[in-house]
């Protein structure tokens, strides 16, 4: 048992529930703190693309990776904030900026904290992602006025070596306490589908939720299989598809065990059913990226997100609004 109490063996307990039965409790306990027809919409944007030194297994961005994604410089300041005014009118109230880096360089920052500034400006939230940060860095994103900062812990522990050798667990826990530290919000999740067993999604789980404070914003990826990536040609070659429900199952997890987080279904909603996302919102996801693309992959769109959402009855978030309702 660690400090928070989510031991493994209870959150596994919730995982072995009659599915119906989990739905129903994690919709109740979804309904105390959110509102229940209102989605959030963040966007994303590559930044600076592909070249990445790191060898994370399922990414189209990693130098080991063949995926045919060419290296980018990093964006200019104009580019940035074109792609968010976008964002802004199609409706989403935070933009996301991510970079194919194992941690930015000191002589980045400079350009990076102008970009937060740019987007701030704009009345967006600000959510980076940039790879691993030192305490400094952190502090400077922080000082700029950055709201969130992204670093998925991806999987469990014990199934980590297997999808990324090139960094340690430890240093990702290590960024999340700079973020925190920094006095940022704290975007972190991980990937569904990557050849793990469910008690690694059990142990990932925990882990979250028992970090110093549960992420204010918990990505719930599905792996997208992406040619020339050793994971996705993995997925691609057994035809090992993503099992829909447990999935499902995964997102009602976690809403149960951080009641106040904002899970967001996020990477692979492409290829889910109408149905699938339908289930995700009741197991109490209620954020998603929206546009055409993630940042190297395919996304939704906009016209079939807003057919999906009037047929569930959602509406978007509107700006500003705190996650939880009037209690
Ligand atoms: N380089 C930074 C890092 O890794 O922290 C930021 C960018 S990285 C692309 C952000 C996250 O995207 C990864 O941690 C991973 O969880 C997710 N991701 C990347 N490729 C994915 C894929 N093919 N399917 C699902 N999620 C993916
Ligand atoms: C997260 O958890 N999912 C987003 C965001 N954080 C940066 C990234 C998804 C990337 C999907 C693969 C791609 O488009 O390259
Ligand atoms: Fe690099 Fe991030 Fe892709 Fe890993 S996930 S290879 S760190 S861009």
């Amino acid at each position: 048992m660690n400090h928070k109490g989510w031991t493994n063996e209870k959150v596994a307990e919730f995982f072995d529930r009659p599915l119906l039965d989990l739905l129903l409790e994690a919709q109740q306990i979804h309904r105390q703190w959110h509102r229940p027809n209102e989605i959030q919409l963040s966007t994303l944007l590559s930044i600076k693309t592909g070249g990445c030194q790191e060898d994370c297994g399922y990414c189209s961005q990693s130098a080991f990776a063949t995926s045919g994604v060419k290296a980018a410089k990093l964006l200019n300041r104009d580019e940035v904030i074109k792609a968010a005014s976008e964002a802004k009118a199609a409706g989403s109230t935070r933009f996301c900026m991510g970079a194919a880096w194992r941690e930015p360089k000191d002589r980045d920052m400079p350009a990076l904290c102008e970009m937060i500034g740019s987007v701030k400006a704009l009345g967006l939230e600000t959510c980076m992602t940039l790879g691993m940060l030192s305490a400094r860095q952190a502090g400077q994103l922080a000082s700029a006025g950055l709201d969130f900062y992204n670093h998925n812990l991806d999987t469990s522990e014990d199934h980590y070596p297997k999808v990324v050798t090139t960094r340690r667990y430890s240093e990702r826990l290590e960024t999340l306490d700079h973020v925190r530290v920094a006095g940022m919000a704290v975007c972190c999740g991980g990937i569904i589908g990557m050849g793990e067993t469910r008690s690694d999604r059990v142990k990932l789980l925990a882990t979250l939720a028992n970090l110093p404070e549960p992420p204010q914003s918990v990505p719930i990826n599905a792996l997208v299989p992406v040619q020339g990536t050793r994971l996705g040609d993995k997925a691609l070659q057994t035809d090992d598809r993503l099992d829909e429900l447990e999935f499902v199952r995964t997102i009602a997890v976690a809403r149960l065990i951080m009641p106040q987080s904002v899970i967001r279904l996020s990477a692979g909603r492409e290829s889910l059913s109408e149905s699938s996302q339908a289930l995700c919102f009741l197991a109490g996801a209620s954020s998603i990226f929206t546009g055409d693309r993630l940042l190297t992959t395919r996304n939704c769109g906009s016209s079939k997100d807003s057919k999906l959402f009037e047929k569930l009855g959602l509406s978007a978030a509107p700006l500003g609004q705190p996650a939880a309702p009037p209690r």
